[in-house]
């Protein structure tokens, strides 16, 4: 058994990731939906993809970075919020699924495939949740490496971290022999396609780790690079890490 021992070294990293809302699809700020998000979210980015894809517009609230210091629209402390019709509603999959069944128009998009006008296909039910479900924690996975790096925490220095990221492996794995050559519900551009895209390109392009290598997971992240909604939404690489702590691992 290993114990790890913390130093608190520097001032806290910004995790400010700079995009901006407006789109090619004409989405502009609106009174009606209010959208609580940071730059840099994948699972804001989600909420936000399908919103450009349906051409809803809503008032962005950029909340910066993360860490947020501002009061919280939720009780998770996490964005995406999505405040409409005197609700707020938070948790991604919960929002889009609401998205969905509040607005069922046709998107706005004309790009093939289609987004998805379903969280999970009707017909396949617990197969789409199960995955879905999956993805999440896979992301959630992938963001706790990211966000513990900034604290000097890394799979090469804590047990734990190493077991999130054998985690997000064996859901790839998993997750490659779900997926088809069509994404994840052939035909559409799903939100399970989504679910998978933002976060892994998080963590491509935040350098949290490299992932590819499983044939049909590339293929997919590769089918949608060019496509408006994701182009509107991309994220900017941040400055580089440097660990707010210092790290000294003893044997136990
Ligand atoms: N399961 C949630 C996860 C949301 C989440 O973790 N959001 C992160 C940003 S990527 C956040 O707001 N973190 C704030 C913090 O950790 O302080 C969802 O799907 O919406």
């Amino acid at each position: 058994m290993v114990r790890a021992y913390l130093t608190r070294t520097a001032a806290p990293n910004a995790m400010a990731c700079p995009y901006v809302l407006d789109s090619p699809h004409g989405v502009r700020p609106d009174r009606g939906m209010k959208l609580h998000y940071t730059d840099g979210s994948p699972y804001a980015r989600k909420v936000r993809i399908v919103l450009l894809e349906k051409g809803l517009p809503f008032e962005p609230a950029n909340r910066g970075s993360v860490p947020m210091t501002a009061p919280w629209p939720g009780p998770t402390r996490a964005v995406p919020v999505l405040e409409d019709k005197g609700q707020t509603i938070w948790e991604s999959d919960v929002i889009v699924d609401y998205i969905l069944k509040t607005y069922p128009g046709a998107p706005a998009a004309t790009d093939t495939p289609p987004l998805a006008p379903w969280l999970v296909r009707p017909d396949r039910e617990w197969e789409d949740r199960t995955t879905l479900a999956t993805l999440s924690t896979c992301a959630a996975s992938m963001i706790n490496l990211r966000f513990l790096w900034v604290d000097g925490l890394t799979a090469e220095n804590s047990d734990y971290l190493t077991q999130q990221r054998a985690r997000v492996e064996q859901c790839l794995d998993w997750l490659e022999t779900r997926v088809t050559d069509e994404g994840f519900a052939p035909g559409w551009l799903s939100v399970m396609d989504l679910a998978f895209i933002c976060p892994m390109d998080f963590a491509l392009t935040r350098g949290v780790m490299n992932w590819r290598g499983r044939k049909k997971l590339d293929a997919l992240f590769d089918r949608y690079r060019t496509r408006p909604s994701l182009i509107a939404t991309q994220l900017n690489p941040s400055p580089p890490i440097s660990p707010r702590y210092e790290l000294e691992r003893r044997p136990a």
